[in-house]
């Protein structure tokens, strides 16, 4: 059976319980990192040198990066739907989960931890400041994305979803002015309609 080692609140723990729900597969979860440990044993380091979660263990099969992860299982179970079987619309969700790597989440990270993993006398809010305005400058383009359709592919939901929904749950839920952005938000929404979404990933309280 598909193991997978990551605690529950991890973003990018979330991007693969969320895509393992979609495609109604059964697993075994292990909590890992943060709080739980595991994550710097030697024996977790032999299957994931990094040291970071999630990691799976597939019959045998070791996979760590949660993307790699997700389009791993996603082209694996779900070909045609939650992998996109044209090799266009394949690049295209390709290009939304790197363009999370690259463009929001290293900006949302430092958003993220100071308003929610940091004491409020700890908090680094020029940083927050500067790379929430960083953060606003994306979702200004992804707004103008999901504006023509429901999803950043098209009119149906796939892979190209998942890290940008785990990123969406905690920039529209910390305690921040943001301008309003109708198309995001209805995008929110949207996703909100899946219990995969709802089960896995927007879960309120951020921690
Ligand atoms: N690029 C990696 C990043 C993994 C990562 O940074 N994981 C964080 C949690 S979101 C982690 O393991 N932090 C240490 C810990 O939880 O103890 C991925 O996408 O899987």
């Amino acid at each position: 059976m598909l193991k997978i080692w990551g605690r529950t609140n991890s973003i990018n723990v979330q991007k693969v319980l969320w895509c393992c729900a979609e495609l109604n597969l059964k697993y075994e979860r292990v909590d890992a990192g943060m709080k739980f440990g595991v994550n710097n044993t030697p024996e977790y380091k032999a299957m994931n040198p990094n040291g970071l979660v999630p990691t799976i263990n597939d019959d045998g099969f070791i996979l760590w990066e949660s993307h790699a992860i997700v389009r791993y299982l996603a082209r694996k179970h779900g070909l045609g739907a939650l992998c996109p079987a044209d090799a266009r619309a394949c690049a295209d969700a390709d290009r939304w989960m790197d363009w999370y790597a690259t463009t929001v989440w290293p900006h949302l990270q430092p958003v993220f931890w100071n308003l929610v993993r940091t004491a409020p006398e700890q908090r680094n809010m020029p940083l927050v400041e500067s790379s929430a305005a960083k953060v606003a400058a994306a979702m200004a383009v992804l707004d103008a994305r999901l504006a023509q359709r429901s999803y950043v592919t098209g009119e149906t939901f796939t892979m190209g979803d998942i890290p940008l929904g785990c990123a969406l749950v905690r920039w529209l839920n910390v305690p921040l002015a943001r301008e309003p952005r109708p198309h995001i938000e209805a995008y929110y929404k949207r996703l909100q309609t899946r219990p995969a979404y709802q089960q896995c990933v927007n879960i309120l309280p951020l921690t």
